[in-house]
């Protein structure tokens, strides 16, 4: 699988390159019957030396496990096409996005004549059309967290593909710097710029996540978790998904408002930063040293950490930054409440949010329109969301209070997560109710 040209890389002792890659998996209408991460070819990569030895030490993987490359390299290399997830019904196209979003009868938004029992302080439901199909949300009890709070407006740092100007977002979400170095990877013609607009097919990745977080309840689309949010968009993620670890490390830091040579500060440091991407390198056997370095630096400045398990249905104690100390891992779950297929697990996870499964994704929108998504980039965010509630109802909340609380209030897996009990999801599902309620009983 395309974990295989990574890790070969890191076995034939290329230690000083690091890639990530996103958390997500390939859509319904182009899912193999594995999930796949995507990956770049060998030449995506830059040093020669790393071309070389990525052409020696592939290991070919079953064609089951493979999306198809392009049928020949070109240049300018033309991005993977490991998931293409935009539903098939939906064009991937800016110009449609609006338009493409199932329009709510304007009759339906008038007040309905035998309204839902509600006690004065449970907040009505949002009226965006695709809120009842979030069925996620439910899952994670989120209508129970906005019965403690509204939201606040905390600001998550999403470091990601880069800034779409998404309307879910309007007024809130900030254009934070791009920190892709590669002119070439970064397909914008320069390396780091102030500029971190989202550049080739996986734009739709931050912005999505972004949206889990933070989404208007305004009548349109999706309902993001905490509606005032404030986000940045860190650009880290170059055209072809990867990720280099230096500019990784630098996003992190300049997120939390620490110092980054060069680089202007932060005007709108972060108290959250979701990370929903993962290094693949190395044997995978722990969190890579610089990471952990600029994670511990961060957490100091009490910035919480959220970080996708990752989707290669394995331990997540080697992966990076889910297997690192200090950031809360999620896994991903299912609709039926179980870990899904995909799901890295471990005693690394703290605790588990829906991520889907290929063919019965969450239900997310973009400028792209209505879209279906599955992976832990979809169940990371939803941890941040959550969390941007609970600290914007006690901004004094440190991460690893945060971490505690979501961990405590969790819902146990009746029977496991999995049918194997060493495949741990953590301490459980995420509730977001049960995690504000325990938050407001703390301040009495
Ligand atoms: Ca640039
Ligand atoms: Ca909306």
């Amino acid at each position: 699988m395309p974990l295989s040209l990574s890790s070969s890389l890191t076995r034939s002792g290329l230690t000083g390159w690091l890639t990530c890659t996103l958390l997500a998996l390939p859509s319904a209408s182009t899912a193999s019957a594995y999930p796949v991460i995507p990956a770049a070819p060998p030449h995506t990569l830059h040093s020669a030396a790393i071309k070389s030895a990525a052409a020696k030490k592939v290991v070919p993987a079953p064609l089951s496990e493979l999306t198809p490359l392009p049928p020949a390299p070109r240049r300018p290399a033309p991005p993977l096409v490991p998931f293409q997830t935009i539903s098939p019904t939906t064009p991937l196209t800016a110009q449609s996005g609006l338009t493409q979003m199932p329009a709510r009868p304007a009759a339906q938004l008038q007040p309905v004549q035998t309204p839902p029992v509600q006690t004065q302080s449970t907040p009505k439901p949002p009226v965006d059309p695709l809120y009842a199909q979030q069925w996620n949300l439910s899952a994670i009890n989120v209508a129970a967290g906005w019965a403690v709070t509204p939201g606040q407006a905390i600001t998550v740092a999403v470091l990601d593909t880069g800034y779409v100007d998404d309307p879910e977002l309007k007024g809130r979400l900030f254009n934070g710097y791009d920190f892709v170095s590669d002119p070439e990877r970064a397909g914008d013609g320069n390396g780091y710029d102030p500029d971190a607009s989202g550049v080739g097919e996986f734009v739709y990745h931050g912005e999505v996540v972004a949206n889990i977080i933070a989404a208007a309840h305004d009548g349109v689309g999706m309902a993001g978790i905490n509606p005032k949010a404030r986000v940045v968009a860190v650009r880290v993620v170059g055209q072809d998904g990867m990720i280099a670890p230096q500019d990784l490390i630098n996003g992190m830091r300049w997120a939390a408002g620490l110092k980054v040579a060069g680089v202007p500060a932060n005007p709108r440091p972060a108290r959250i930063i979701n990370l929903s991407l993962y290094a693949d390198f190395i044997a995978l056997t722990g969190c890579d040293t610089r990471i952990q370095a600029a994670i511990d630096e961060v957490v100091a400045r009490n910035v919480l950490i959220v970080a996708g398990a990752a989707n290669d249905r394995t331990d997540a104690a080697g992966y990076t930054p889910a297997g690192c100390r200090g950031v809360i891992t999620v896994a991903a779950t299912n609709r039926e409440g179980t870990r899904s297929s995909y799901s890295n697990f471990g005693a690394n996870v703290a605790l588990s949010a829906p991520g889907g499964e290929p063919g019965d994704g969450l239900v997310l929108s973009g400028l792209a329109g209505r879209q279906t998504r599955n992976g832990t980039s979809f169940s990371a965010p939803q941890v941040s969301g959550v969390a941007s509630l609970m600290i914007g109802l006690d901004p004094t909340l440190t991460p690893q209070q945060v971490t505690a609380l979501l961990r405590r209030t969790a819902r146990p897996f009746a029977s496991g997560c999995d049918p194997d009990s060493r495949k741990s999801c953590g301490a459980g599902l995420l509730d977001a109710g049960a995690a504000l309620k325990a938050v407001e009983a703390q301040q009495r």
